[in-house]
């Protein structure tokens, strides 16, 4: 893994979302497009065209449910069951009450919290099939209270949904889960087909082409976010454990060819350590051909002259996943500004928090935590402001606000006012 001293060569590391090429923008218009006129007619096709198979029905049955049980061992149900109630009693403490500000003179005023009527959740197919994914989008829709929860994901060769991405739906309760994949999937949780009812926000990760659906559809329904390749910066002094941050790094490098890793040193001795550690446990993993592209491509090692040095540099990158390794992780959380998630200290490894510690795991990439936060509570609920004006508030506040009207030039509304002081 590539060492480099963190003065200079730094910013080559920023990336830009994907935005796909015409070719892709225009498959994807067009994709929609057919979706919306021809409903489950468009969704059987593009199926049987783009993932090889011919469906007799959308939605998956209590049947090949009740398979995926068969097929996954019961510790296995288990281990989901309590990620997700561990997920689940995080996302609790996100939820927002209602509420209302009362005067003397009457005056109310409030905000009313209501959730979305109807999520739809993309679960993303190939090797790229998570359940915790499932869990991460769902239990916060959940939590918010929405209703109606819908689940999509691209059908294997069988025809059906891999096991875990099913047993995770079932033991939360989702109900309609369908086999649609692609672009086409994201129209029809768009606008609706025959079988699939719209909804009003979709989240949840896929390939560009659910990007760029998404971009396409949004504006009509809420999205989630456009999240990049996965990122892991680890921010470490000479007290951490080169075997176990090599590790980390790989964790992130594994899901993506584009995937980012990089650590952030004040220790040369630990940066080459690192570095050869990364290249010896590379020779063992299963998917060493992705973590050595992505290493190779997107991975470094930053050696600062301090530890304030590092943080800064941390904060200019903005990572999805922040894990700090050093002395006292504790002491710098307060000068980390921006970070979609702070793991801190050794046991504290990243994939605690991927499956298991109840945060979400969807999380902003590609720089965008300076301004955007972890899924949660809040992408399902929106919010509504109350006014109600007694008599007597409404009085005194009366000439100054037709004043205001009449500065706008707008008379209706000065009159508006005015008819209630006749
Ligand atoms: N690290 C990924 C989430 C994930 N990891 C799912 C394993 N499964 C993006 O935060
Ligand atoms: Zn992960």
């Amino acid at each position: 893994m590539r060492i480099e001293l963190l003065t200079g060569a730094f910013a080559s590391l920023k990336r830009s979302i994907d935005s796909g090429t015409e070719t892709q923008r225009d498959a994807v218009k067009s994709i929609i497009e057919e979706v919306r006129q021809k409903g489950d007619a468009a969704l059987f096709a593009f199926t049987e065209k783009f993932d090889g198979v011919s469906l007799s029905d959308l939605k998956v049955t209590e049947a090949e449910t009740q398979a995926a049980y068969q097929e996954l061992d019961p510790e296995t149900a288990d281990i989901i069951r309590e990620a997700a109630a561990n997920i689940r009693s995080y996302h609790e403490k996100q939820k927002r009450e209602s509420w209302m500000t009362y005067k003397e003179d009457g005056t109310m005023l409030g905000q009313k919290i209501t959730p979305l009527d109807a999520a739809g959740v993309y679960v993303p197919g190939g090797t790229a099939a998570y359940p915790s994914s499932v869990l991460m989008n769902v239990i916060p829709a959940q939590a918010a209270g929405v209703k109606r929860i819908v689940l999509v994901s691209p059908p294997n060769k069988e025809g059906t949904l891999p096991a875990g991405v099913l047993v995770a739906a079932k033991e939360l309760g989702v109900e309609e889960i369908y086999k649609a994949g692609g672009a086409q999937a994201i129209a029809a949780l768009a606008y609706g087909t025959e079988t699939i009812r719209p909804v009003d926000k979709i989240t949840g990760p896929g390939n560009i082409y659910v990007a760029l659906a998404k971009r396409e559809v949004f504006g009509d329904v809420a999205i989630d976010m456009i999240a990049g390749p996965s990122e892991i910066v680890v921010l470490a002094d000479n007290t951490a454990v080169p075997g176990e941050v090599a590790a980390d790094l790989l964790s992130q490098a594994e899901h993506d060819a584009l995937a980012s890793s990089v650590l952030v040193t004040d220790s040369m001795e630990l940066a080459e350590a690192v570095s050869s550690e990364v290249k010896k446990q590379l020779e063992t993993l299963p998917r060493r051909e992705i973590a050595s592209a992505s290493i190779e491509d997107y991975g470094c090692i930053y050696v600062a002259d301090s530890i304030d040095e590092a943080v800064e540099a941390v904060n200019e990158l903005a990572p999805e996943h922040l894990e700090i390794l050093t002395e006292n992780p504790m002491e710098l959380v307060g000068s980390i500004r921006h970070a979609g998630a702070i793991f801190l200290g050794r046991y504290s490894s990243e994939p605690v928090g991927d499956y298991f510690a109840g945060p979400n795991h969807v999380l902003p990439t590609n720089g965008t935590a300076r301004f955007s936060s972890p899924l949660s509570v809040d992408d399902f609920i929106k919010k509504t402001s109350i006014i109600s004006y007694s008599e007597k508030a409404f009085a005194q506040s009366a000439e100054k606000i037709a004043a205001f009207a009449r500065l706008e030039g707008l008379e209706a509304h000065a009159r508006a006012i005015e008819e209630r002081l006749k």
